[in-house]
Protein backbone atom coordinates (compact mmCIF):
# COMPACT_ATOMS: atom_id res chain seq x y z
CA UNK A 1 0.00 0.00 0.00
CA UNK A 2 1.22 3.91 -0.77
CA UNK A 3 2.60 5.79 1.68
CA UNK A 4 0.18 8.61 1.05
CA UNK A 5 -2.68 6.01 2.25
CA UNK A 6 -0.71 4.98 5.38
CA UNK A 7 -0.05 8.74 6.32
CA UNK A 8 -3.69 9.58 6.36
CA UNK A 9 -4.84 6.84 8.33
CA UNK A 10 -1.95 8.17 10.67
CA UNK A 11 -3.88 11.16 10.64
CA UNK A 12 -6.91 9.72 11.11
CA UNK A 13 -6.13 7.67 13.96
CA UNK A 14 -4.17 10.73 15.70
CA UNK A 15 -7.44 13.33 14.96
CA UNK A 16 -9.99 10.54 15.53
CA UNK A 17 -8.56 8.65 19.09
CA UNK A 18 -11.30 7.54 20.45
CA UNK A 19 -13.80 7.16 17.58
CA UNK A 20 -13.06 3.12 17.16
CA UNK A 21 -16.18 2.70 14.77
CA UNK A 22 -14.59 5.83 12.09
CA UNK A 23 -10.89 4.69 12.27
CA UNK A 24 -12.17 1.11 11.09
CA UNK A 25 -14.43 2.65 8.71
CA UNK A 26 -11.66 4.74 6.51
CA UNK A 27 -9.15 1.66 7.31
CA UNK A 28 -11.49 -0.87 5.37
CA UNK A 29 -12.25 1.98 2.60
CA UNK A 30 -8.43 3.23 2.35
CA UNK A 31 -7.07 0.16 1.91
CA UNK A 32 -9.41 -0.57 -0.96
CA UNK A 33 -8.83 2.63 -3.09
CA UNK A 34 -5.03 2.31 -2.37
CA UNK A 35 -4.47 0.93 -6.07
CA UNK A 36 -6.84 3.52 -7.37
CA UNK A 37 -5.12 6.44 -5.21
CA UNK A 38 -1.24 5.36 -6.31
CA UNK A 39 -2.25 5.10 -9.94
CA UNK A 40 -1.82 8.99 -10.43
CA UNK A 41 -0.31 11.60 -8.43
CA UNK A 42 -3.18 13.99 -8.72
CA UNK A 43 -5.17 12.47 -5.51
CA UNK A 44 -2.21 13.12 -3.38
CA UNK A 45 -1.71 16.65 -5.10
CA UNK A 46 -4.81 17.78 -4.18
CA UNK A 47 -4.88 16.62 -0.86
CA UNK A 48 -8.10 14.04 -1.91
CA UNK A 49 -7.49 11.58 1.10
CA UNK A 50 -7.10 14.41 3.74
CA UNK A 51 -10.49 15.96 2.77
CA UNK A 52 -12.43 12.51 1.98
CA UNK A 53 -11.85 11.74 5.73
CA UNK A 54 -12.96 14.84 7.18
CA UNK A 55 -16.79 16.06 7.46
CA UNK A 56 -17.59 19.43 6.03
CA UNK A 57 -19.26 20.12 8.82
CA UNK A 58 -20.81 18.34 12.21
CA UNK A 59 -23.37 19.87 14.28
CA UNK A 60 -23.82 18.43 17.89
CA UNK A 61 -26.80 20.15 19.61
CA UNK A 62 -29.15 20.15 23.00
CA UNK A 63 -32.30 18.21 22.94
CA UNK A 64 -34.18 19.07 26.07
CA UNK A 65 -37.86 17.46 26.83
CA UNK A 66 -40.21 16.51 28.98
CA UNK A 67 -41.24 12.89 29.72
CA UNK A 68 -44.49 11.54 30.84
CA UNK A 69 -43.66 12.17 34.60
CA UNK A 70 -42.98 15.79 34.04
CA UNK A 71 -39.15 15.49 34.64
CA UNK A 72 -36.92 17.40 31.91
CA UNK A 73 -34.45 15.21 30.21
CA UNK A 74 -31.52 16.06 27.98
CA UNK A 75 -30.38 13.89 25.14
CA UNK A 76 -27.18 14.56 22.91
CA UNK A 77 -28.36 15.37 18.70
CA UNK A 78 -25.70 15.19 15.82
CA UNK A 79 -25.91 15.54 12.38
CA UNK A 80 -22.78 14.96 10.57
CA UNK A 81 -22.53 16.39 7.07
CA UNK A 82 -19.60 14.17 5.84
CA UNK A 83 -19.42 14.88 1.47
CA UNK A 84 -21.63 17.13 -0.92
CA UNK A 85 -19.34 15.92 -3.52
CA UNK A 86 -21.90 14.79 -5.80
CA UNK A 87 -25.28 16.12 -4.22
CA UNK A 88 -27.04 17.36 -1.25
CA UNK A 89 -26.12 15.59 1.89
CA UNK A 90 -28.35 12.57 2.40
CA UNK A 91 -28.78 10.18 5.19
CA UNK A 92 -30.31 8.83 8.09
CA UNK A 93 -31.12 9.49 11.58
CA UNK A 94 -30.47 7.33 14.31
CA UNK A 95 -31.85 7.20 18.29
CA UNK A 96 -30.16 4.57 19.85
CA UNK A 97 -28.39 4.89 23.20
CA UNK A 98 -24.89 3.65 21.60
CA UNK A 99 -25.05 6.94 19.18
CA UNK A 100 -21.71 9.06 19.98
CA UNK A 101 -19.80 11.06 17.68
CA UNK A 102 -17.31 7.84 16.35
CA UNK A 103 -20.77 6.05 15.12
CA UNK A 104 -22.52 9.26 13.53
CA UNK A 105 -18.79 9.71 11.67
CA UNK A 106 -18.82 6.07 10.31
CA UNK A 107 -22.23 5.82 9.05
CA UNK A 108 -21.96 9.24 7.58
CA UNK A 109 -18.75 8.28 5.90
CA UNK A 110 -19.76 4.65 4.57
CA UNK A 111 -23.12 6.20 3.21
CA UNK A 112 -20.80 9.03 1.00
CA UNK A 113 -19.77 5.58 -0.84
CA UNK A 114 -23.29 3.67 -0.62
CA UNK A 115 -24.78 7.17 -1.94
CA UNK A 116 -22.52 7.32 -5.08
CA UNK A 117 -22.88 3.49 -5.76
CA UNK A 118 -26.60 4.64 -6.15
CA UNK A 119 -26.17 6.66 -9.45
CA UNK A 120 -28.18 9.04 -7.74
CA UNK A 121 -26.74 12.90 -7.14
CA UNK A 122 -26.33 12.31 -3.08
CA UNK A 123 -23.85 13.03 -0.95
CA UNK A 124 -23.09 11.50 2.03
CA UNK A 125 -24.43 12.20 5.87
CA UNK A 126 -25.78 10.85 8.89
CA UNK A 127 -27.66 11.91 12.42
CA UNK A 128 -28.96 11.19 15.33
CA UNK A 129 -29.71 11.28 19.11
CA UNK A 130 -28.05 8.83 21.86
CA UNK A 131 -31.96 8.67 23.01
CA UNK A 132 -33.41 5.24 23.50
CA UNK A 133 -36.84 4.77 22.13
CA UNK A 134 -36.99 1.63 23.95
CA UNK A 135 -39.90 1.53 26.55
CA UNK A 136 -40.98 5.35 25.66
CA UNK A 137 -44.81 6.10 24.98
CA UNK A 138 -45.89 7.82 21.84
CA UNK A 139 -46.46 11.52 23.39
CA UNK A 140 -42.74 11.04 24.83
CA UNK A 141 -41.50 9.99 21.37
CA UNK A 142 -43.40 12.64 19.51
CA UNK A 143 -42.13 15.46 22.22
CA UNK A 144 -38.59 14.00 21.76
CA UNK A 145 -38.84 14.32 17.92
CA UNK A 146 -40.36 18.00 18.13
CA UNK A 147 -37.07 19.17 20.09
CA UNK A 148 -35.02 17.49 18.05
CA UNK A 149 -36.29 19.10 15.13
CA UNK A 150 -36.39 22.48 16.75
CA UNK A 151 -32.48 22.41 16.17
CA UNK A 152 -32.46 20.22 12.90
CA UNK A 153 -34.29 22.23 10.67
CA UNK A 154 -31.89 24.89 10.58
CA UNK A 155 -29.17 22.65 8.80
CA UNK A 156 -31.29 20.90 6.37
CA UNK A 157 -33.71 22.01 3.27
CA UNK A 158 -34.53 20.06 0.24
CA UNK A 159 -31.16 20.86 -1.85
CA UNK A 160 -29.19 20.86 1.10
CA UNK A 161 -29.40 17.83 2.77
CA UNK A 162 -32.47 15.51 3.13
CA UNK A 163 -32.18 13.05 6.29
CA UNK A 164 -34.35 9.66 6.45
CA UNK A 165 -34.57 6.93 8.98
CA UNK A 166 -32.50 4.35 10.67
CA UNK A 167 -32.57 2.27 14.08
CA UNK A 168 -35.38 3.72 16.18
CA UNK A 169 -36.00 6.34 13.17
CA UNK A 170 -39.12 4.73 11.65
CA UNK A 171 -42.70 5.82 9.64
CA UNK A 172 -44.05 7.18 12.91
CA UNK A 173 -40.66 9.42 14.08
CA UNK A 174 -40.55 10.83 10.29
CA UNK A 175 -44.19 11.89 10.11
CA UNK A 176 -43.57 13.44 13.94
CA UNK A 177 -40.01 14.82 12.89
CA UNK A 178 -41.46 16.04 10.04
CA UNK A 179 -44.83 17.92 11.17
CA UNK A 180 -42.56 19.97 13.26
CA UNK A 181 -40.41 20.79 10.09
CA UNK A 182 -43.45 22.24 8.47
CA UNK A 183 -44.81 23.91 11.52
CA UNK A 184 -41.72 25.82 12.20
CA UNK A 185 -40.98 26.82 8.34
CA UNK A 186 -44.59 26.79 7.09
CA UNK A 187 -43.42 25.14 3.58
CA UNK A 188 -43.72 21.38 2.09
CA UNK A 189 -40.39 21.66 0.96
CA UNK A 190 -39.94 18.73 -1.37
CA UNK A 191 -40.68 16.53 1.51
CA UNK A 192 -36.93 17.68 2.97
CA UNK A 193 -37.04 13.92 4.70
CA UNK A 194 -37.79 10.60 3.36
CA UNK A 195 -39.48 7.72 3.82
CA UNK A 196 -42.58 9.82 4.80
CA UNK A 197 -46.05 8.06 4.98
CA UNK A 198 -47.43 7.63 1.36
CA UNK A 199 -50.28 10.13 2.62
CA UNK A 200 -48.21 13.14 2.33
CA UNK A 201 -45.39 12.28 -0.39
CA UNK A 202 -43.78 9.17 0.90
CA UNK A 203 -42.58 6.59 -2.05
CA UNK A 204 -43.88 3.05 -2.14
CA UNK A 205 -41.48 0.32 -1.36
CA UNK A 206 -39.56 2.74 1.05
CA UNK A 207 -40.30 0.41 4.22
CA UNK A 208 -39.64 -3.15 2.03
CA UNK A 209 -36.56 -1.29 0.17
CA UNK A 210 -33.72 -1.92 2.29
CA UNK A 211 -34.66 -5.39 2.54
CA UNK A 212 -35.44 -5.91 -0.43
CA UNK A 213 -32.25 -3.94 -2.46
CA UNK A 214 -30.32 -7.11 -0.48
CA UNK A 215 -32.22 -9.88 -1.94
CA UNK A 216 -31.71 -8.71 -5.45
CA UNK A 217 -28.20 -7.39 -4.91
CA UNK A 218 -27.67 -11.10 -3.18
CA UNK A 219 -29.26 -12.88 -6.41
CA UNK A 220 -26.62 -11.51 -8.33
CA UNK A 221 -23.94 -12.96 -6.57
CA UNK A 222 -25.36 -16.26 -6.42
CA UNK A 223 -26.14 -16.10 -10.28
CA UNK A 224 -22.16 -15.40 -10.36
CA UNK A 225 -22.00 -18.71 -9.24
CA UNK A 226 -25.02 -20.53 -10.74
CA UNK A 227 -26.88 -20.43 -8.07
CA UNK A 228 -30.36 -19.82 -7.07
CA UNK A 229 -31.99 -18.97 -3.34
CA UNK A 230 -33.82 -22.07 -3.73
CA UNK A 231 -33.17 -24.55 -1.07
CA UNK A 232 -30.75 -22.31 0.44
CA UNK A 233 -30.85 -21.65 4.01
CA UNK A 234 -30.70 -18.54 5.72
CA UNK A 235 -29.49 -16.62 8.80
CA UNK A 236 -30.73 -13.56 9.88
CA UNK A 237 -29.97 -11.40 12.61
CA UNK A 238 -32.35 -8.22 14.25
CA UNK A 239 -35.99 -8.34 13.30
CA UNK A 240 -36.17 -4.59 12.33
CA UNK A 241 -37.10 -2.89 8.95
CA UNK A 242 -34.41 -4.78 6.99
CA UNK A 243 -34.34 -8.22 8.64
CA UNK A 244 -38.67 -7.75 7.38
CA UNK A 245 -37.57 -6.34 4.38
CA UNK A 246 -35.66 -9.30 3.58
CA UNK A 247 -38.34 -12.26 5.21
CA UNK A 248 -41.04 -10.17 2.39
CA UNK A 249 -38.90 -10.41 -0.68
CA UNK A 250 -37.78 -14.46 0.05
CA UNK A 251 -41.46 -14.80 0.60
CA UNK A 252 -41.84 -17.92 -2.32
CA UNK A 253 -38.12 -18.37 -3.30
CA UNK A 254 -37.65 -21.32 -1.80
CA UNK A 255 -35.33 -20.08 0.78
CA UNK A 256 -35.71 -21.58 4.25
CA UNK A 257 -35.07 -18.50 6.55
CA UNK A 258 -34.48 -19.84 9.76
CA UNK A 259 -33.15 -16.99 12.65
CA UNK A 260 -34.06 -13.68 13.84
CA UNK A 261 -32.53 -11.99 16.82
CA UNK A 262 -32.78 -9.23 18.95
CA UNK A 263 -30.94 -7.86 21.89
CA UNK A 264 -32.19 -11.05 24.37
CA UNK A 265 -31.01 -13.96 21.94
CA UNK A 266 -31.99 -15.54 19.09
CA UNK A 267 -35.18 -17.61 17.86
CA UNK A 268 -34.60 -20.51 15.10
CA UNK A 269 -37.54 -21.57 13.19
CA UNK A 270 -36.67 -25.18 11.56
CA UNK A 271 -40.01 -24.50 9.56
CA UNK A 272 -38.67 -21.37 7.96
CA UNK A 273 -40.22 -18.05 8.21
CA UNK A 274 -41.98 -18.43 5.04
CA UNK A 275 -45.50 -17.27 5.25
CA UNK A 276 -47.32 -14.21 5.30
CA UNK A 277 -48.58 -14.80 9.07
CA UNK A 278 -44.99 -15.03 10.14
CA UNK A 279 -43.64 -12.29 8.18
CA UNK A 280 -46.23 -9.60 9.62
CA UNK A 281 -45.99 -10.90 12.50
CA UNK A 282 -41.57 -9.58 12.75
CA UNK A 283 -43.48 -6.36 11.28
CA UNK A 284 -46.10 -6.05 14.22
CA UNK A 285 -43.48 -7.17 17.14
CA UNK A 286 -41.31 -4.26 16.10
CA UNK A 287 -43.72 -1.10 15.18
CA UNK A 288 -45.79 -2.38 18.29
CA UNK A 289 -42.38 -1.90 19.96
CA UNK A 290 -43.93 -4.27 22.45
CA UNK A 291 -42.67 -7.53 20.44
CA UNK A 292 -40.45 -10.38 22.30
CA UNK A 293 -38.92 -13.09 20.20
CA UNK A 294 -39.91 -15.92 22.66
CA UNK A 295 -43.51 -14.74 21.75
CA UNK A 296 -43.05 -15.71 18.47
CA UNK A 297 -40.94 -18.67 19.23
CA UNK A 298 -43.68 -20.01 21.38
CA UNK A 299 -46.56 -18.98 18.66
CA UNK A 300 -45.34 -20.21 16.24
CA UNK A 301 -43.26 -23.70 17.76
CA UNK A 302 -39.59 -22.47 17.17
CA UNK A 303 -36.62 -22.35 19.69
CA UNK A 304 -35.72 -19.26 21.54
CA UNK A 305 -31.89 -19.21 22.65
CA UNK A 306 -31.84 -16.39 25.13
CA UNK A 307 -28.60 -14.73 25.22
CA UNK A 308 -26.68 -16.13 22.24
CA UNK A 309 -26.15 -14.80 18.87
CA UNK A 310 -27.43 -16.94 15.40
CA UNK A 311 -23.81 -16.87 14.16
CA UNK A 312 -23.63 -20.87 15.17
CA UNK A 313 -26.44 -22.48 12.44
CA UNK A 314 -25.61 -23.79 10.10
CA UNK A 315 -26.47 -21.73 6.86
CA UNK A 316 -25.83 -21.17 3.08
CA UNK A 317 -26.42 -17.86 3.34
CA UNK A 318 -25.71 -15.68 6.30
CA UNK A 319 -27.39 -11.85 6.30
CA UNK A 320 -26.76 -9.55 9.29
CA UNK A 321 -29.45 -6.92 9.16
CA UNK A 322 -28.81 -5.59 13.07
CA UNK A 323 -25.91 -3.27 13.74
CA UNK A 324 -22.42 -2.51 13.73
CA UNK A 325 -19.50 -4.99 14.40
CA UNK A 326 -22.37 -8.11 15.81
CA UNK A 327 -19.88 -10.20 13.78
CA UNK A 328 -16.18 -10.92 15.29
CA UNK A 329 -13.49 -13.23 14.37
CA UNK A 330 -14.49 -15.75 16.43
CA UNK A 331 -18.75 -15.39 14.92
CA UNK A 332 -16.81 -15.25 11.59
CA UNK A 333 -14.96 -18.95 12.19
CA UNK A 334 -18.48 -20.28 12.91
CA UNK A 335 -20.36 -18.95 9.91
CA UNK A 336 -17.68 -20.41 7.60
CA UNK A 337 -17.71 -23.81 9.71
CA UNK A 338 -21.45 -23.95 9.55
CA UNK A 339 -21.41 -24.25 5.55
CA UNK A 340 -21.62 -20.95 4.86
CA UNK A 341 -20.28 -19.78 1.22
CA UNK A 342 -22.57 -16.29 0.63
CA UNK A 343 -22.14 -13.08 3.17
CA UNK A 344 -24.51 -10.37 2.71
CA UNK A 345 -24.27 -7.39 4.84
CA UNK A 346 -27.83 -5.89 5.42
CA UNK A 347 -26.49 -3.54 8.19
CA UNK A 348 -24.00 -0.97 8.30
CA UNK A 349 -20.53 -2.34 8.89
CA UNK A 350 -21.92 -5.71 10.70
CA UNK A 351 -18.53 -7.32 10.61
CA UNK A 352 -14.86 -6.08 11.83
CA UNK A 353 -12.61 -6.06 9.44
CA UNK A 354 -10.51 -9.06 10.88
CA UNK A 355 -14.25 -10.65 10.33
CA UNK A 356 -14.67 -9.57 7.07
CA UNK A 357 -11.12 -10.56 6.21
CA UNK A 358 -11.41 -13.72 7.15
CA UNK A 359 -14.70 -14.02 5.45
CA UNK A 360 -13.13 -12.91 2.13
CA UNK A 361 -10.41 -15.81 2.10
CA UNK A 362 -12.59 -18.36 3.26
CA UNK A 363 -16.41 -18.11 1.38
CA UNK A 364 -17.72 -17.59 -2.32
CA UNK A 365 -18.84 -13.88 -1.77
CA UNK A 366 -18.64 -11.20 0.77
CA UNK A 367 -21.60 -8.56 -0.40
CA UNK A 368 -20.73 -5.37 1.60
CA UNK A 369 -23.06 -2.98 3.69
CA UNK A 370 -22.41 0.34 1.58
CA UNK A 371 -23.34 -2.38 -1.49
CA UNK A 372 -25.82 -4.47 -0.17
CA UNK A 373 -28.23 -2.21 1.75
CA UNK A 374 -28.07 0.46 -0.79
CA UNK A 375 -31.52 -0.38 -1.89
CA UNK A 376 -33.22 1.94 1.06
CA UNK A 377 -31.27 5.18 0.15
CA UNK A 378 -31.65 4.60 -3.66
CA UNK A 379 -35.80 4.65 -3.00
CA UNK A 380 -35.06 7.80 -0.85
CA UNK A 381 -33.39 9.14 -4.01
CA UNK A 382 -36.66 8.20 -6.06
CA UNK A 383 -38.79 9.76 -3.23
CA UNK A 384 -36.87 12.84 -3.72
CA UNK A 385 -37.90 12.95 -7.56
CA UNK A 386 -41.05 12.01 -7.14
CA UNK A 387 -41.82 14.70 -4.37
CA UNK A 388 -39.98 17.28 -6.79
CA UNK A 389 -41.95 16.13 -9.64
CA UNK A 390 -45.35 16.48 -7.87
CA UNK A 391 -45.88 12.90 -8.12
CA UNK A 392 -45.98 9.33 -7.16
CA UNK A 393 -45.07 6.13 -9.39
CA UNK A 394 -46.56 3.10 -8.40
CA UNK A 395 -45.08 0.31 -6.41
CA UNK A 396 -43.77 -1.72 -9.42
CA UNK A 397 -42.27 0.64 -10.96
CA UNK A 398 -40.53 2.05 -7.95
CA UNK A 399 -39.77 -2.04 -7.47
CA UNK A 400 -38.06 -1.93 -10.93
CA UNK A 401 -36.09 0.79 -10.60
CA UNK A 402 -34.90 -0.41 -7.13
CA UNK A 403 -34.14 -3.59 -8.82
CA UNK A 404 -32.52 -2.08 -12.13
CA UNK A 405 -30.04 0.06 -10.03
CA UNK A 406 -29.36 -2.86 -7.26
CA UNK A 407 -28.09 -4.73 -10.41
CA UNK A 408 -25.80 -1.93 -11.30
CA UNK A 409 -24.53 -1.77 -8.33
CA UNK A 410 -23.23 -5.18 -8.47
CA UNK A 411 -22.25 -4.91 -12.10
CA UNK A 412 -19.99 -2.29 -11.16
CA UNK A 413 -18.57 -3.27 -8.22
CA UNK A 414 -17.73 -6.74 -9.83
CA UNK A 415 -15.99 -5.00 -12.72
CA UNK A 416 -14.29 -2.31 -10.58
CA UNK A 417 -12.42 -4.66 -8.55
CA UNK A 418 -11.29 -7.13 -11.70
CA UNK A 419 -9.99 -3.86 -13.09
CA UNK A 420 -7.52 -3.06 -9.95
CA UNK A 421 -6.63 -6.28 -9.55
CA UNK A 422 -8.81 -7.68 -6.24
CA UNK A 423 -10.20 -10.49 -8.29
CA UNK A 424 -13.69 -11.58 -7.24
CA UNK A 425 -13.55 -9.04 -4.32
CA UNK A 426 -16.91 -7.41 -3.93
CA UNK A 427 -15.88 -4.96 -0.51
CA UNK A 428 -12.81 -3.60 -2.75
CA UNK A 429 -14.71 -3.17 -6.06
CA UNK A 430 -17.94 -1.47 -3.84
CA UNK A 431 -15.17 0.87 -2.34
CA UNK A 432 -13.52 1.73 -5.83
CA UNK A 433 -16.46 2.39 -7.72
CA UNK A 434 -18.50 4.57 -5.09
CA UNK A 435 -14.52 6.66 -4.43
CA UNK A 436 -14.16 7.26 -8.27
CA UNK A 437 -17.19 9.37 -8.40
CA UNK A 438 -16.95 11.03 -5.39
CA UNK A 439 -13.55 12.32 -6.09
CA UNK A 440 -13.54 12.76 -9.44
CA UNK A 441 -15.98 15.29 -8.61
CA UNK A 442 -14.08 16.52 -5.83
CA UNK A 443 -11.24 17.10 -8.40
CA UNK A 444 -13.55 18.72 -11.08
CA UNK A 445 -14.72 21.46 -7.88
CA UNK A 446 -11.59 22.92 -7.50
CA UNK A 447 -10.19 22.92 -3.72
CA UNK A 448 -13.60 23.43 -1.92
O1 LIG B 1 -28.16 3.40 6.20
C1 LIG B 1 -28.90 3.91 5.34
O2 LIG B 1 -28.61 3.90 4.15
C2 LIG B 1 -30.13 4.55 5.80
N1 LIG B 1 -30.36 4.58 7.00
C3 LIG B 1 -31.09 5.17 4.82
C4 LIG B 1 -30.68 6.54 4.45
C5 LIG B 1 -31.69 7.27 3.60
O3 LIG B 1 -31.45 8.45 3.36
O4 LIG B 1 -32.70 6.68 3.18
Amino acid sequence: MSDYVERVLDIVKTKNSAQTEFIQACESVLHSIAPVVDSDPKYEKAGLLERLTEPERVVIFRIPWVDDAGKVQVNRGYRVQFSSAIGPFKGGLRFHPSVYIGIMKFLAFEQIFKNSLTGLPIGGAKGGADFDPHGKSDGEIMRFCQSFMLELYRHIGPSLDVPAGDIGVGGREIGYLYGMYKRITGQFNNGVLTGKGPEFGGSLIRPEATGYGAVYYAEEMLKHFGDTFEGKKVTLSGYGNVTWGVCKKLLGSGAIVQTISGRDGYVYDPNGIGTEEKVDYIYNMRVSGKGKLADYASKFGAEFHPGEKPWGVAADVVMPCATQNEVNLEDAKKIVDGGCQYFVECANMPATNAAQDYLLKAIRGVGPAKAANAGGVAVSGLEMSQNALRYSWTAEKVDNMLRDIMVNIYKNSEEAAEEYGFGYNLVAGADIAGFKKVANAMLAQGLI
